[in-house]
């Protein structure tokens, strides 16, 4: 069976109808829509189970734990971490690239430098900008060549010896571009920096293996991934982690407290102060389950099908122009267009009067937007629970949208 057959009855958004038209979810890229199973999990965790972590020994609070920390199992099953200690969990992306851009920004000096890339989407470039305004580091950037891809060899001409950090996406959010991780890594230990690594746009739709990619941290939200908003993760390499003062402070994260000093608590929870999302981890954990039941590599060739007939529906349209690179190069479930003569917004409001949900704008990566030279443009972005036919329909009404013009 093909997987939307499969899953769609199990999205109860999508019986949706939406300006008279059945919904077409092509938005989650922003946020994905979530399957019974997570949206279950979650209310019975509140019906049956509820009370804080790591505090009481009620049953209710030894239940709350062993949901809370069965979930770091699951997402260290999900992304090959070596431990559970290399889980941490956060509120979503942008905390956990805040949280790491803190945290090794204490440890910055004067003229050190953090490399990004032009592809980077704001959260993983504003915190980076508060550490060196603060630090007196500096940001270098590297840049994208005219197909979309990631100029390597104008990365290598950035790392120095006094490159520090080099933070950059998995998969972009606007371009699909897929970096190579393995081998930006490589290329970032050779200079001695730590690597930083956004996946939000990639955990959701391919298998990862922190092994395999080898990088000091790699984060990502649960709510593009079917998962539930409000929580997040922060992978960390043990070692790395280990050296690492925390950011944040307060709570369970201790072990002993004086008035003037704290002993810091083991690892994960070293990096988890405050009452975590526990309800969240519950849905996070189901997430999982759900993903793996239909297997990442199946889920990446679904989404891999998608991307490709958009991409080709869309550029054989006149007028019509697709970003990114092309179909030859590895892509991420999203597809960025424009449409001469209609503004981004319009194309996404006339969408909507159909029925089709797309983003528009500049997808919070405005220096992107800068290197395209555009204000902004049309997205569609993929899950599991989307159809060849559903393609069809944003194809139609694109062609459309061009020839009522
Ligand atoms: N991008 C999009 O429509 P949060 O909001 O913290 O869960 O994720 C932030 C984030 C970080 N990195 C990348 C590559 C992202 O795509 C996002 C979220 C959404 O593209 C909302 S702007």
């Amino acid at each position: 069976m093909k997987l939307d057959e499969q899953t769609r009855g199990d999205f109860p958004i999508l019986q949706r109808i939406v300006s008279g038209h059945p919904l077409v979810y092509f938005d989650s890229g922003a946020s994905s829509q979530k399957p019974r199973a997570v949206i279950e999990a979650m209310s019975e965790y509140y019906e049956r189970s509820h009370a804080n972590v790591h505090r009481s020994i009620h049953t209710l609070g030894e239940e709350a734990t062993e949901l809370y920390e069965l979930a770091r199992d699951a997402v260290q099953r999900f992304i090959g971490a070596t431990s559970r200690e290399e889980v941490v969990f956060t509120r979503g992306t942008t905390d956990g690239l805040g949280l790491i851009a803190e945290t090794i920004g204490r440890t910055l000096k004067r003229g050190d430098e953090i490399v990004v890339t032009e592809l980077e989407h704001h959260s993983n470039l504003i915190p980076w900008q508060l550490v060196a305004r603060d630090r007196g580091a500096v940001i270098k950037a590297a840049p994208i060549l005219a197909d979309g891809t990631l100029d390597l060899a104008a990365l290598d001409r950035l790392l120095t010896a006094r490159t520090r950090v080099v933070a950059f996406t998995h998969v972009s959010n606007v371009l699909g571009t897929v970096t190579p991780v393995v081998d930006i890594v490589r290329r970032a230990r050779s200079v001695n920096a730590i690597t930083v690594v956004d996946g939000a746009q990639a955990a959701p739709h391919m298998r990862v293996d922190m092994s395999a990619l080898g990088c000091d941290f790699y984060v990502f939200s649960a709510h593009k991934m079917l998962g539930p908003t409000g929580i997040g993760v922060m992978y960390g390499r043990r070692p790395v982690l280990d050296s690492f003062e925390p950011g944040r402070g307060g709570s369970e994260m201790i072990k002993e407290v004086w008035i003037d000093r704290a002993q810091w608590n083991d690892l994960p929870w070293r990096f988890e102060p405050g009452t975590p999302p526990i309800a969240e981890a519950v849905g996070l954990t189901a997430a999982i389950g759900y993903l793996e039941k239909l297997g990442m590599d199946r889920v990446a060739a679904h989404e891999r099908a998608l991307t490709r007939r958009t991409i080709e529906g869309l550029a054989a349209i006149p007028g019509v122009t697709v970003y990114g690179p092309p179909l030859a190069v590895d892509r991420g479930a999203v597809v960025a267009f424009a449409v001469d003569g209609l503004h981004p917004h319009d194309v996404a409001a006339l969408l909507d009067a159909e029925g089709i949900a797309v983003r528009a704008g500049h997808h919070c990566a405005m220096p992107l937007m800068r290197r395209l030279g555009v204000v902004g443009t049309s997205r569609a972005t993929f899950s599991v629970f989307n159809s060849p036919e559903e393609v069809s329909q944003l194809l139609t009404a694109v062609a459309g949208l061009r020839a009522s013009l």
